[in-house]
């Protein structure tokens, strides 16, 4: 009788092992795994969301300036810095097959910057279909009152393509067509599952502004909405220049366990 009993559990729980292993692996790929986690797994029936964890790996912050996702698609999580929230001084490092990061590569290199040229971005999962995106900006400043417009300003929805940060499906962005992009920053200004823009814009003749473009429920960025910007917005000077949101990726992505 008991080993009747035996063979009727035996069974589901190989299946959960296999199941719960292949999970670990895809968790060990995307972090070190928490201790204690295997060990619990063997005994704990298989979570109903198991299956889940063969999609891509959800971002997650190892810190508030260091986002952990994939951006080219490759299944593997990069490590994406960006250091004081400006999007001016971003890096990636692309993920490996064993978890490990490569070393780190500007993002302004990437995208082909020249001297003399401001590249700003900003990362996250504007349409929120599970591949983060990237929102880019090259101006070069036109040291006077009056702003230049950028050379290049884009929403590029992922994944990207490594050596240049490409995508398919990049579409023109109106963020540097009415002044110098001084920084990109993600927000949250209103409280749909999709991320926003908060833009530093150099609006010429001492003027410096928060601007912002609302993702669209049906993808993609909004274009200047002078309603929003009402909202959302604010004017300052060169001198006293708006606030910026820091906050922005802690919205929508958790601390990496
Ligand atoms: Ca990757
Ligand atoms: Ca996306």
């Amino acid at each position: 009788m008991l080993r009747t009993r035996s063979r009727w559990i035996a069974a589901p729980l190989a299946a959960a092992a296999l199941t719960l292993s292949y999970a670990g692996y895809q968790a060990a790929a995307a972090e070190p795994a928490p201790a204690g986690a295997a060990a619990r797994s063997a005994h704990a029936p298989v979570p109903a969301d198991a299956a889940d964890a063969a999609d891509a790996p959800v971002p997650c912050l190892a810190d508030s300036t260091t986002l952990i996702g994939d951006l080219d698609g490759d299944g593997h999580p990069d490590r994406i810095t960006n250091p004081g929230h400006t999007g001016t001084e971003m890096t990636i490092q692309w993920g490996t097959a064993d978890g490990t990061f490569g070393e780190k590569t500007a993002v302004r290199d990437l995208l082909g910057a020249k001297k003399g040229e401001d590249a700003t971005a900003a990362v996250a999962d504007f349409d929120n279909d599970g591949t983060l995106d990237m929102v880019v900006n090259i101006v070069e400043p036109s040291g006077g009152d009056d702003p230049s417009t950028a050379r290049l300003a884009e929403y590029r929805p992922g994944p990207l393509n490594r050596t240049d940060l490409g995508s398919a499906d990049a579409v023109h962005s109106d963020i540097g067509d009415l002044g110098e992009v001084r920084q990109l920053s993600i927000a949250r200004y209103n409280d749909d599952a999709y991320p926003d823009l908060a833009v530093l814009n150099n609006a010429g003749d001492g003027q410096m502004d928060r601007d912002v473009r609302l993702s669209q429920p049906g993808g993609g960025l909004g274009d200047f909405d002078r309603e929003a910007k009402q909202k959302y917005g604010e004017y300052g000077t060169w001198a006293e220049p708006p606030a910026m949101p820091a906050d922005g990726w802690q919205h929508f992505y958790n601390t990496c366990s």
